[in-house]
């Protein structure tokens, strides 16, 4: 990117925006300058507030369901979000078998199996221990797979990248329960169990779930959502979303993975080289510009904000490049803070568009080293069998008249 079109000043910046933020057309004749709610009490205190009805645009994507009810997801509209938190409202839903209708006083979570003390707890017990609090990520391994089709998919970005959601999550730390019921040595396995109809279960490490797993009871400082698991699910920190066991009812410890069918029939994928990708828990870092972005308009050229968010299942973001030339140059953006691991990092960095075409991407770099990779790179190793875990770099192209769309390039 061409440094001397990038201004750090206290410039007023354009910001591309949807048609779905425009105003409705017919209050054409209020004055702005003496608007009716100046001249009466306003409305009544709420119970539990709700958004504006202005802002009814603003909702998760649900029409993509063709399955089974209950089987299926939401999107989150990550374009038309702001800041690091996802409102749990607009949180995405990944079921299997729709949204259990749990009355937490008859829930129970079991730890059994390679334990000396079986232990079972109601979700009274479980909010007495002590908690912990942390900004985590949860993404589907399958977000973004449009991203394997041939052609690029056109859709605002939340409809292509939104099975992924970012929520302050409080709970127990798993390590807690764990050494209350005495873990086995040969215990190196548990198996999570949900409490929804078909009764979604994985196989996960031992070992990653007494490091930094836990019991999550509040989403965003009130209790879970339904949707995300009430009264209780698993979070297991930058690893996969099918990990994140919603309705947990059951931990079995065991010394092998049960391979059950989210461990076999799904997330097991062949590469060209032959071999399987099996367990691949953890989500490699990623970024996506969500501003300017797919459905939003350029209004001619000025000084835009590109911003966006990056995160990395294997810890902080370091660093977020960002290239309006289709890759040639990079200009380092900044990272808002808080910068957390396993977190959305939303990055920003102004941008003089001169009105020319243009190229906008990406590209992150977590505390590992990791570089988040171009789109042939990820094709060429993973082959065209992929569908979890698609993480490259994404291009907008921008043409004269300011439209934009998704682009390989
Ligand atoms: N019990 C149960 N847990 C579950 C699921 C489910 O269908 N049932 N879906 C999994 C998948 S595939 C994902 S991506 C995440 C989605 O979490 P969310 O719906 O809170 O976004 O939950 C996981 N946990
Ligand atoms: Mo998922």
């Amino acid at each position: 990117m061409d440094r001397r079109l990038l201004l750090k000043t206290g410039l007023v910046l354009a910001t591309a925006r949807s048609a779905s933020s425009c105003l409705a057309a017919d209050t054409a004749h209020v004055d702005p300058a003496d608007p009716p709610w100046q001249h009466q009490t306003g409305g009544p205190f709420t119970t539990y507030g709700t958004p504006s009805k202005f802002e009814k645009y603003v909702i998760r994507n649900v029409g993509g369901n063709r399955r089974p009810a209950g089987e299926g997801v939401s999107w989150t509209p990550l374009q038309d979000l702001a800041g690091i938190i996802t409102p749990s409202g607009l949180h995405f839903e990944r079921h299997h078998d729709g949204v259990p209708d749990i009355d937490p006083a008859l829930h129970r979570l079991v730890i059994e199996g390679l334990v000396r003390q079986p232990l079972e707890f109601s979700v009274e017990s479980l909010l007495r221990y002590p908690m912990r609090t942390r900004y985590l990520v949860i993404e589907c391994g399958g977000n973004s797979n449009a991203g394997w089709h041939q052609e690029p998919i056109q859709r605002p970005v939340g409809d292509f990248h939104g099975l992924v959601s970012c929520s302050e999550w409080t709970g127990v730390p798993l390590s807690i329960l764990l050494d209350e019921a005495g873990v086995d040595p040969k215990a190196a396995w548990v198996i999570a169990e949900g409490a929804d109809a078909g009764l979604l279960n994985v196989s996960l490490p031992l070992s990653k779930l007494a490091d930094d797993a836990m019991i999550g009871l509040y989403q965003n400082g009130e209790r879970l959502r339904p949707e995300n698991g009430y009264p209780l699910r698993l979070i297991v920190p930058g690893w996969e979303g099918i990990t994140h066991v919603k309705w947990l009812r059951r931990l079995q410890l065991t010394d092998r993975p049960a391979m059950t069918r989210n461990e076999t029939a799904t997330y097991t994928e062949l590469q060209p080289s032959g071999k399987a990708r099996m367990f691949t828990f953890v989500m490699d870092a990623k970024s996506l510009i969500t501003s300017p972005s797919p459905g939003q308009k350029m209004y001619g050229p000025n000084v835009y904000e590109i911003s966006g968010l990056a995160w990395s299942g294997r810890g902080k973001i370091a660093k977020v490049d960002v290239s309006a030339d289709g890759g040639k140059s990079w200009a380092e953006a900044d990272l808002q803070d808080p910068v957390l691991p396993q977190c959305f990092t939303r990055f920003r960095l102004p941008w003089s568009w001169d009105g020319n075409p243009a190229i906008l991407k990406s590209r992150a770099s977590d505390e590992t080293g990791y570089v988040q990779p171009e789109r042939d790179v990820l094709v060429g190793e993973r082959g065209r069998e992929g569908y979890f875990h698609y993480n490259a770099i994404v291009s907008w192209a921008i043409d004269e008249d300011g439209e934009i769309t998704h682009v390989y390039a």
